[in-house]
């Protein structure tokens, strides 16, 4: 290669090279969901009616927060009604908690391009929205197993300090109130180990809709992830999550 021709290839491949580092942010600026789905049973088309509507809902939903880290906003019509609401982790503070909900808009509609009811978690906030009603609605169409790999060395030991704590969680959360339906809290395990634990519902349940949905999801540690040292199970109205370790912001919301 002659000298220019060098240089104009290092020019070029720098250019390349800053322009790939670009488009790489751009498009991986949010992290990955803990899992999202896309329901493919209803789509819409694009420059409907039910986009549109889509696009005004979520471009409002951040700005919805009851004050406690849950917002919701129906708009639009018969079938091109959108309903959508996101819920924060009880614990993460206002800022964690709206660039959360932002972000998950943002990644569900990149993940979900075409479809009417999408819904992606994250450890901090959840972000749920559908042409079908969700406020209110107990109906499950598939759960979230997050388990560590690690065992208990001493399951039934584990299990029988574990289960009181969850249970009382359950119980805080459940009469928590229309506004937030969120309990954390801690107990010691075998061998001088503390478990922690939390637990939360989205806060349109009713206490009895709230405890119900957590004693489906507790009950089902048993059989998908027996004796490990932590795990969650994630649902669009409730979720628990446990661990060996401090996961809980301690110093939390103020409000
Ligand atoms: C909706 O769109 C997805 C792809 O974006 C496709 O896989 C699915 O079959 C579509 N569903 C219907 C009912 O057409
Ligand atoms: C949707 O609207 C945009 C902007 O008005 C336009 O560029 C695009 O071609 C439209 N797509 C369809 C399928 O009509
Ligand atoms: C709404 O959707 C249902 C089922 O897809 C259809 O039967 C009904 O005619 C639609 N209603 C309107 C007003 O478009
Ligand atoms: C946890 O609390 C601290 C102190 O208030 C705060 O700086 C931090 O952002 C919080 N983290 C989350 C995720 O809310
Ligand atoms: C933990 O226990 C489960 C069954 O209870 C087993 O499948 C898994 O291999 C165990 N994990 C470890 C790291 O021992
Ligand atoms: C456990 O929770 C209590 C409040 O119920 C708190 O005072 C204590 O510091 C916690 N223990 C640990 C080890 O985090
Ligand atoms: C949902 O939003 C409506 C309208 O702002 C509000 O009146 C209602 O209380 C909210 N529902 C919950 C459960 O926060
Ligand atoms: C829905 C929403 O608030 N979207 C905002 C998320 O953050 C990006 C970048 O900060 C904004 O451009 C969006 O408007």
């Amino acid at each position: 290669m002659s000298n220019f021709a060098t240089k104009l290839f290092f020019w070029l491949s720098s250019f390349i090279y800053i322009y790939l580092i670009h488009t790489t942010t751009t498009t991986l600026a949010q992290p990955d969901f803990l899992s999202y789905f896309c329901e493919n049973a209803a789509n819409y088309t694009e420059n409907s009616t039910y986009q549109k509507n889509l696009d005004t809902t979520l471009a409002a939903l951040p700005t919805t927060n009851n004050g406690f880290g849950f917002f919701n906003l129906t708009t639009g019509q018969g079938n091109d009604t959108v309903h959508s609401v996101a819920l924060c982790r009880g614990d993460v503070n206002p800022d964690a908690c709206r660039s959360c909900v932002n972000d998950s808009i943002v990644n569900l509609r990149q993940l979900c391009p075409n479809q009417k009811e999408a819904i992606g978690y994250y450890d901090y906030c959840l972000v749920k929205y559908s042409n079908e009603v969700i406020l209110g609605s107990t109906r499950i169409k598939f759960y979230v197993y997050l388990a560590n790999t690690q065992n208990a060395t001493d399951v039934d030991q584990f299990n029988s300090d574990l289960a009181p704590l969850l249970k009382k969680l359950r119980g805080d959360a459940a009469a928590g109130g229309p506004l937030r339906k969120f309990a954390s809290g801690n107990v010691t395990g075998p061998v001088f180990s503390t478990i922690y634990g939390l637990v939360q519902c989205t806060p349109d349940l009713s206490e009895i809709q709230c405890s119900d949905c957590l004693e489906d999801i507790i009950n089902r540690i048993a059989f998908y992830f027996n004796g490990a040292v932590g795990g969650r199970v994630l649902v669009p109205m409730c979720n628990f999550r446990y661990e060996i370790y401090r996961f809980v912001n301690q110093s939390s919301r103020v409000i």
